[in-house]
């Protein structure tokens, strides 16, 4: 399990500095991955913390909204909410426009959804080639079916130089974490 820093959660009114409030910075974010990995619960999980075992496939973008704390900055997250599958290249192409960021799922119990992850950055660093990306192993809690190991997920990750972490939109591990980090990983770009 990779553990991330877990960045403190200072609310909006807090001052960086004395007489001086963070500044915000609104940021479109994309969740992509493969159909049922999980990116529509770990939104809802990290938005709303809920979580539904009823499965409903995402049919084309819905968006959501969050503020987190980086460091300096607060961020105000546009979180859009992909369908996943097979014509990502035509379908989904004109969604991420203007994205500064975004997180690629793959389902920890599916070893084909990794496929996933090399399809997308490949896809966005051509639009994109600065954008913000982070991989996401999801299901951790599904231990007993898992198919993709740490070891697969960070060999990929090594590759694309693409920072990873682990999840369970389930439990809620590593869910805040993970968009804690992104934000902050968003900051650095600044
Ligand atoms: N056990 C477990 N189930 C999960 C987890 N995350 C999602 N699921 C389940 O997996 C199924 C698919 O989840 P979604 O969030 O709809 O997946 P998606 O990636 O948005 O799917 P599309 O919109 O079709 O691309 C649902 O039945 C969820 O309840 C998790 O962390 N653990
Ligand atoms: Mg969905």
């Amino acid at each position: 399990m990779v553990h991330q820093t877990q960045a403190s959660f200072a609310s909006t009114t807090d001052y960086e500095e004395i007489g001086s409030p963070k500044s915000e910075i609104r940021q479109k974010v994309c969740l992509l991955g493969s159909f049922s990995v999980g990116k529509t619960s770990l939104i809802k999980r990290f938005v709303e913390d809920r979580f539904d075992d009823r499965y409903l496939s995402t049919i084309g973008a819905k968006i959501s909204r969050k503020k987190v704390d980086a460091t300096h900055h607060t961020f105000d997250l546009y979180l859009w909410d992909l369908a996943g599958g097979e014509d990502f290249q035509h379908v989904t192409k004109s969604y991420l426009s203007g994205a500064s960021g975004a997180i690629i799922v793959c389902d920890l119990t599916r070893h084909e959804t990794i496929e996933g992850l090399v399809q997308y950055t490949q896809l966005l660093k051509e639009l994109n080639p600065t954008i913000e990306l982070m991989f996401v192993g999801n299901k951790a809690d599904l231990e007993d079916e898992r198919q993709i190991t740490n070891a697969d997920i960070a060999e990929i990750a090594s590759l694309y130089e693409v920072p990873f972490i682990l999840t369970s939109a389930k439990t809620g591990e590593n869910v805040e974490s993970l968009f804690t980090q992104f934000a902050i990983n968003l900051e650095g770009k600044i």
